[in-house]
């Protein structure tokens, strides 16, 4: 059954959010049964913002401890660092980067927009992102690839650097696609974009957070702008009220005409509105902590020394293929 490769990380540059969590690693439970399945700590990635010498490796642990606090059982599938497995993957992206022009790097949106936000810091790794993305998937030969709608725009590179490496070397590599119930948006507290680590501390909640810090966040989110007084009817859709949105997200079905009834009628407030949000998220953040405190630096370690372990003998092996398939002499 487990026949399909998926691969997913993320990067390790700070406490999660409910976004990375819809995007990447809802359902993992599912998908580590369902697909022959690699997870790992982007670090390597987070080296085109420069972060300290002390936060990189307490970054890379927080990340796979919420990875396993998200319900990712490391025996069902390879879970890893992309620092344990760097030779691989700086190989692997040398002969991608050969084959992905320069100009359709830095016409990549999000390259831009980075570029933009800190035109102090684009480097040469920022522009070779995508590239070192596709190197992760493909040297695994991923197939799937669970991502937020964030995401969407780099996968379809990775499909084209793919598709340009076998269109010059054979049919080496899959065309990795992503799994529509990931990718989705989740919206910042703030309504501005979407949730990001980026954007401070109160624009999201972090999968860290205690319910007094998500009840103060959501008491503050953005929500009808259009809704003044208690009495008047408020917007209850994703355009017309931001906290509905998020409501979308965190609440069942029935949770949501209730309130559409209730908001458009008048008769529930937006700050009961927002209580209502802050308990549902409680909900899904409240496991989440109790399994992130009762694990120990020490199984964490002991769980990323035996993926890295199997990790590397796959890529190994793909590697040699890719080698072969470009005509390396091997000596
Ligand atoms: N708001 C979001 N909604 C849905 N999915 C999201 N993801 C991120 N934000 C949302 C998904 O999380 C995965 C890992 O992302 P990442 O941390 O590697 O990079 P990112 O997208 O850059 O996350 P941030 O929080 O926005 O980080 P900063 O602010 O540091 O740039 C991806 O699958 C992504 O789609």
């Amino acid at each position: 059954m487990k026949n399909q490769k998926l691969v997913s990380g993320i990067r390790s540059t700070g406490e999660l959010h409910l976004g990375n969590y819809y995007g990447a690693m809802k359902g993992i439970e599912k998908l580590v049964n369902t697909y022959d399945a690699n997870f790992f700590i982007a670090d390597l990635h987070t080296l085109t913002t420069h972060p300290s010498r002390e936060h990189m490796s307490k970054n890379a642990l927080e990340a796979a401890a919420s990875y396993l606090a998200a319900g990712l059982n490391p025996e069902h599938c390879t879970f890893y660092t992309q620092s344990s497995l760097a030779a691989e993957v700086a190989e692997l992206s040398l002969y991608l980067g050969m084959v992905m022009p320069l100009g359709e790097l830095m016409r990549c949106p999000t390259f831009k927009e980075k570029a933009k936000k800190h035109p102090d810091n684009v480097n040469y790794g920022l522009v070779g992102y995508p590239v070192l993305m596709t190197a992760d998937i493909l040297l695994h030969k991923g197939e799937v690839v669970p991502v937020g709608e964030d995401q969407l725009v780099h996968l379809e590179m990775a499909r084209q650097i793919a598709r340009r490496f076998n269109n010059m070397y054979g049919e080496v590599f899959a065309y990795p696609q992503p799994l529509a119930e990931n990718a989705v948006r989740i919206p910042a507290l703030h309504g501005q974009g979407k949730m990001s680590k980026s954007d401070g501390v109160d624009t999201y909640i972090s999968l860290q957070d205690e319910q007094s810090q998500i009840a103060q966040k959501v008491k503050k989110a953005y929500s009808d702008p259009t809704r003044i007084y208690l009495q008047q009817p408020g917007h209850p859709s994703v355009q017309g009220c931001n906290v509905y949105h998020l409501h979308t997200y965190f609440t069942d079905e029935q949770g949501q005409q209730q309130l559409r009834e209730q908001c458009s009628t008048a008769s529930v407030g937006c700050v009961a509105c927002k209580q209502r949000l802050a308990e549902e998220i409680e909900q899904i953040v409240e496991p989440f902590r109790t399994r992130k405190q009762q694990l120990t630096e020490e199984q964490i370690l002991d769980t990323l020394q035996q993926g890295a372990q199997s990790a590397r003998l796959s890529a190994q092996k793909v590697l040699q293929e890719v080698r072969n398939a470009i005509g390396i002499l091997m000596v």
